[in-house]
């Protein structure tokens, strides 16, 4: 009996113990979390805790179960109600929810959301590394650590170089000697470079990849979280052919609650009149040319920017970037046309994911205006790339003739040094389904003869009708093509009237003629639908332009001066 009694105390002990033990160990992890992810903590010993918890893990084997802390396996995190004032408050700083941001850890685990087929790949990398550049100004410590973490976490070590931060002139004090202090006890080199005063994206990134030592180059957004894989199959394409360049599958971490969301692997880059990077669908054609497997990498027409990686040297062979662009925007586009016109080749490598956290607003100031910036960027993109299919930029934007945008002569040098194709060729070869048409018989207003209305696409979307109001001169809205395959063409859309009588739709182009097909009669000044054999016509300001049985009378008559084809 009283053997039973002190067996029993031991056990009693034992149970105690443990208990403690384990109460302690939540503490710690809590603490952990929170504190690693408050960007105003001191977070100097961070690193030597996550290397604690990596031994405790071993230890205790509790390691393999999926951590239950804010935001794990990538799931979104929901700010109670009574916090809402103040997130909303610090959602200001960097124009996404930084509340929830930092609740989540800096090693927060992510499913792996690679399609079936890319898990059993294979890759024989091993003889390129890659120094990973990531360029901020006023990030914020949690997404910026989180990228740097995720970066480590989930790259083999041997491709894996050194991480390569560049400060473009940050105004935050965490971003100084803490963030210097925190990346010395990290397992992989990380460097910081510091801009001496505000440059830009640009300028940021060149000088990260002068001081790199890996044989690529990886380029990240300080607001990343890389996933399992993402590495290998990058690097991969580069060893198969070291003219290409490749990008992961943006995926999204969503501005608001931080879920990791995935994107599509059927959405490729391409662009507007405007000059604006827009996602839209793979084309058939690319499909076809993988046949039909979705693993395989696809040709994008362009890239969105932001996460890339290229060979180190072809990247300087090929005129890395143009340094006479300012703070953000048209890199995109300049590097994409560039690639493709002078022999490379950018692709999407469905097979790697990396999240990025996209933003409604820009969080940063932008010194001389933002306009100023985009419509000098953009210039120095169309001016060197575009030949002739400028037009469509500067009669969407006639305002923009007026900014200065410097000095091209070395990029105009590049692309004759380099032998580059016209930017036919790219549209013809690489990007067919591109909403700019290779021939037009017109570009500009379409005016109504006797009247001062103008056709205008009033910014709608797919599906709605087209209007007509006064003709205002500045381009936008109001600029129309009739292309070598009778469409009437604003942007991405064409004019679509699929029942007699009206009304006139925009509709996505589909190059087809059918519902989208007209011509136009220089003589009567006549827009005929041909499969209706109506005729276009618009009564009054605001009333919708229709068709109608065609009469001659004055308001079908349409003037599109300089009408000629090629
Ligand atoms: C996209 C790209 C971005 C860039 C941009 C066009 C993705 C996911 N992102 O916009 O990389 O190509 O299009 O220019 O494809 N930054 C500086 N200095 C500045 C401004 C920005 O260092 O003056 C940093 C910024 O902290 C960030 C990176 O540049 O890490 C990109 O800026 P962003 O996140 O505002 O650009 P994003 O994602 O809207
Ligand atoms: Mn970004």
């Amino acid at each position: 009996m009283r053997y039973i009694k002190v067996k029993h105390l031991q056990y009693c002990k034992i149970i105690l113990a443990t208990s403690v033990v384990w109460f302690l160990l939540d503490i710690f992890l809590i603490m952990y979390f929170f504190e690693c992810a408050n960007p105003t903590a001191n977070c100097e010993t961070k690193v030597k805790q996550t290397e604690k918890q990596g031994l405790l893990k071993k230890i205790f084997g509790f390691g393999d179960k999926a951590p239950t802390g804010p935001g794990e396996m990538g799931k979104a995190v929901h700010i109670p109600k009574a916090e809402e004032e103040r997130m909303k408050e610090m959602f200001k700083i960097n124009q996404f929810n930084l509340m929830a941001s930092d609740l989540i850890s800096v090693n927060r685990s992510l499913p792996d959301v690679r399609m079936e087929a890319c898990k059993s790949k294979s890759y024989e990398n091993s003889e390129l590394d890659t120094s990973v550049i990531i360029v901020f100004h006023n990030e914020a410590w949690s997404t910026l650590l989180r990228t740097i973490h995720s970066v480590i976490n989930r790259s083999p070590r041997h491709l894996l170089k050194e991480i390569i931060l560049v400060d473009d002139a940050s105004e935050r004090e965490f971003l100084g000697k803490p963030l210097e202090n925190y990346i010395k006890n990290l397992s992989v080199p990380v460097h910081v470079e510091r801009m001496e005063q505000r440059n830009g994206l640009v300028r940021a990134r060149l000088r990260g990849a002068k001081r790199s030592l890996g044989k690529v180059l990886t380029f990240l957004d300080a607001h990343c979280e890389c996933t399992t894989g993402w590495l290998e199959p990058l690097l991969e394409e580069i060893r198969k052919n070291r003219r290409a360049v490749v990008c992961p599958i943006i995926d999204v971490i969503s501005d608001d609650t931080f879920e990791y969301i995935t994107g599509s692997d059927m959405t490729w880059g391409g662009f507007n009149w405007k000059l604006n990077f827009r996602w839209y669908p793979v084309s058939q054609r690319e499909m076809d040319r993988r046949g039909n497997d979705r693993s395989l990498p696809l040709r994008t027409p362009t890239m969105a920017g932001g996460l890339f990686s290229i060979h180190r040297d072809y990247f300087y062979e090929v005129g890395s970037y143009d340094s006479g662009m300012d703070i953000w925007g048209g890199e995109n586009l300049e590097m994409s046309f560039r690639i493709w016109q002078c022999g490379g080749e950018i692709m999407i490598v469905t097979c790697s994911r990396v999240g990025h956290v996209f933003r409604k607003l820009s969080p940063y100031s932008w010194p001389g205006g933002v306009a100023k910036i985009l419509n000098t960027n953009t210039r120095r993109t169309v001016e060197v790339w575009m030949d002739s299919y400028k037009e469509f930029f500067y009669k969407v934007n006639p305002g923009v003739k007026g900014t200065d945008f410097g000095d091209i002569t070395e990029r105009l040098a590049l692309r004759e040094k380099l032998q580059c194709k016209p930017f036919r060729w790219y549209l013809q070869n690489i990007y067919p389904e591109s909403q700019m048409p290779l021939n037009y018989a017109y570009l500009g207003e379409i005016r109504q003869k006797a009247t001062n209305l103008c056709l205008d696409s009033m910014g709608r979307k797919q599906g709605e009708n087209v209007g007509a109001v006064g003709c205002h001169n500045l381009g936008g809205n109001q600029v129309f093509a009739f292309t070598a395959k009778k469409e009437l063409q604003t942007d991405d859309l064409c004019l679509d009237v699929s029942a007699i009588g009206g009304p006139v739709k925009l509709f996505k182009c589909h190059g087809l003629s059918g519902n989208q097909l007209w011509e136009y009669d220089k003589e009567t000044f006549a827009l005929k639908h041909v499969n209706s054999k109506q005729c276009l016509g618009a009564p009054k300001t605001g009333d919708m332009p229709t068709i109608s049985t065609c009469t001659g009378e004055m308001s079908q008559k349409w003037l599109l001066k300089d009408f000629e084809w090629d």
